[in-house]
């Protein structure tokens, strides 16, 4: 079973499921479809084991580097015969314990699928294999906004049949639309293996601001109209003496116009008081090193101590009130209690963190967040998704006939359930 990472110790309540052991013959027939890109080296799998958050741990002793689809098709079509679970892989940089095996499973990484397959003109977009790391490669050859819109998905099923249905077309309503229910399905409905994208063009003009404001709930009627994220402003020297921080980008096409009226929405918002005080960035290192700020947010967490994560979808008005009243519930069993995440999207990112795990500071936050979050009709995962830490906690988000029509999809498309298993569902009784 898992060992070592600080998750482990709560059991994962259920037993290894009957898959078959990987043997020295299935070694033989993988090397035989992915040549040289069969890792068995206990070091080299260590990175792929783990998660990037070190809290979730896997004992997986294969790791298998397709580049093509034909190839993710016969290493499927191999598991299924065999009935060796498997682990489909991205980036391992997921915040759930979705990406790792959880027992022995057959790792399958992308890593080696990235490569744009298609570049059309603007009206089009290009076809990236699921390799590009989400989609920042993807960006590097083609010059997009960060914000592109997956169109059509090419997947493998559980029995490595190959469903072709990559399209670069704006509007197409021909049947049930089977792309959204890869959409959160986790690796757990079969592996895709290239998405066409649909890229707006680069922005001529970026625009970033940086404000300091003593109220959440007046950032909220500020950014009401703008997506933009809340930052982690306790405490920082750095970042001033503000309780509260916004980061707000602008994107155009005429930088004169765009200056003209952020620099009218800022000196409202100045001299209405809702913000104290603030920086605005046009030079793409400045605007770079601010969002520096925002992004390095998780890792520093992660860096005070055992850290407890909740991504939850509230009604903005009360996005903050669960901060403020877990700080006075857990008092100086916390080291932090810290809300931020993406306003404009009504998205709390809650991460708590204790000098070590703590089983009475767990107590404390669940169910308790779980419930507060299903009384105001939230979400427990707004961009995060289910994989291992919480698919228990589905059912408070979703009603149990949504519950039971999600197992039976999955049940009809992988009907042995070898797809990344212990994952995204909870565990049936
Ligand atoms: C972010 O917005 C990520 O920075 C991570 O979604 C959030 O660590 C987190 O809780
Ligand atoms: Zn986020």
């Amino acid at each position: 079973g898992p060992s070592g990472g600080p998750f482990s110790r709560h059991g994962i309540g259920r037993g290894r499921l009957p898959f078959s052991v990987v043997s020295g013959e299935d070694l033989a027939a993988f090397e035989r479809i992915v040549p040289g890109r069969v890792i068995t080296d206990p070091e080299v799998l260590e990175a792929s084991n783990v998660d990037w958050l070190r809290m979730v741990r896997g004992s997986s002793v294969l790791l298998l580097r397709p580049r093509t689809t034909e190839e993710v098709s016969h290493i499927l079509r191999h598991c299924h015969e065999r009935n060796l679970a498997v682990n489909p892989q991205g980036g391992n940089t997921g915040m759930v314990g979705g990406s790792v095996p959880v027992f022995d499973e057959v790792i399958l990484s992308t890593a080696l699928m990235n490569q744009v397959i298609s570049f059309h003109d603007m009206s089009d977009g290009p076809v990236c294999p699921c390799g590009c790391g989400a989609p920042s490669e993807a960006q590097a050859s083609v010059q997009t906004l960060p914000a592109q819109r997956p169109q059509w998905p090419q997947w493998v099923l559980a029995d490595g049949m190959v469903l072709n249905c990559l399209s670069t077309l704006r509007k197409d309503n021909t049947g049930y639309d089977l792309k959204q229910l890869f959409i959160g399905s986790e690796g757990t409905l079969g592996v895709i293996t290239a998405v066409s994208i649909l890229c707006p063009p680069k922005p001529r003009a970026v625009s970033v601001a940086f404000l300091g404001s003593l109220c959440w709930k007046m950032l909220g009627e500020i950014v009401s109209f703008l997506v933009c994220s809340l930052l982690w402003g306790n405490q920082s020297r750095l970042w001033g003496q503000s309780p509260f921080y916004v980061l707000i980008e602008t994107s155009g096409s005429r930088a004169g116009h765009d200056a003209e009226k952020l620099n009218d929405f800022l000196e409202q918002v100045l001299s209405s008081g809702l913000v104290t005080d603030g920086t605005v960035a046009t030079d793409h290192l400045k605007v770079k090193a601010l969002w520096a700020l925002r992004e390095r947010i998780s890792e520093a967490l992660s860096r005070d101590g055992y850290v407890y994560k909740y991504d939850l979808s509230l009604p903005t008005e009360r996005l903050y009130d669960l901060v403020t009243d877990l700080r006075v519930r857990l008092g100086p069993r916390a080291k932090h209690v810290v809300g931020y995440g993406h306003l404009g999207d009504g998205n709390l990112h809650l991460n708590v963190t204790s000098e070590a795990f703590s089983p009475s500071v767990l107590g404390t936050l669940e169910p308790y967040v779980y419930e507060w979050t299903a009384e105001q009709r939230g979400s427990v995962s707004a961009e995060h998704g289910l994989g291992f830490k919480k698919r228990g906690v589905l059912g408070y988000s979703k009603p149990p006939e949504a519950l039971r029509l999600m197992q039976q999809l999955k049940a009809l498309l992988d009907p042995k359930g070898i797809l990344n298993p212990y994952k995204t569902l909870p565990a049936q009784a």
